[in-house]
């Protein structure tokens, strides 16, 4: 099998405290319904058998739409559910080690969010990059301060991989952050915390639309 396809345009996060009574699984479906690209699977808090559960629903809910589910951090949960992608931050396993462990047929995401940490990184087994936080957040803690549009670009344009802005994203940033290399946008409060996460899906989208009928 080669390593599956996939598109950053759109790219969910999932928050399961910001989902809140909805459930992962139902606000991935409804951003998938809304055009989605690409589905993360982030719980930091879960156990590893209720996120092993939550994997496999969750990817039994995407394939129906092509999108694939990623799982953040854990390589074990990836295998377990047979997830196509997995991002991993700087503190996570080490991207050489992330790969001899996933094999060849996995797509492999880093967070990157200065010219320091893109020095220190290999990406040799990586296949697309996340630059943030953009804008300052609520949903991680430790996201780090805000790189904002110039900080976005300047890690960017050292970057030959596709690579997905993340931290603080609206709809009204889509434009800028294609116009500066961005090869789509990932959120987890724009959608999780909407009362209606399709139609918020369905706003995002309609603004990478524009930008890109303009270009
Ligand atoms: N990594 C960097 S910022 C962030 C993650 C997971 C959280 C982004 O959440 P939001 O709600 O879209 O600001
Ligand atoms: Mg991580």
């Amino acid at each position: 099998m080669p390593r599956p396809a996939f598109d950053l345009s759109l790219y969910l996060v999932t928050d399961t405290t910001q989902c809140g009574a909805r459930g992962v699984v139902e606000t991935a479906a409804a951003a998938a319904r809304g055009g989605a690209t690409l589905v993360q699977l982030r719980d930091p808090h879960a156990k590893t058998r209720e996120l092993v559960d939550l994997a496999r629903a969750l990817k039994a809910a995407l394939d129906p739409f092509c999108v694939p589910l990623v799982i953040n951090d854990r390589i074990d949960v990836a295998l377990a559910s047979n997830a196509p992608g997995v991002h991993i931050g700087q503190k996570d396993m080490a991207p050489g080690d992330a790969r001899a462990l996933l094999g060849p047929d996995v797509f492999l995401g880093l967070s990157v969010g200065s010219l320091e940490e893109l020095a220190a990184s290999d990406l040799g087994p990586v296949d697309y990059v996340g630059i943030g936080p953009y804008r300052g957040t609520a949903t991680k803690q430790d996201a780090g301060n805000a790189i904002g549009l110039s900080g976005f670009k300047t890690v960017r344009e050292k970057i030959a991989l596709p690579a997905v802005a993340i931290g603080g994203i609206k709809a009204e940033h889509v434009g800028e952050l294609i116009a500066a290399g961005a090869d789509g946008v990932a959120v987890v409060s724009a959608i999780c915390m909407a009362n209606d996460p399709q139609a918020a899906t369905e706003e995002l989208a309609g603004r990478l639309d524009e930008v890109r009928a303009r270009a």
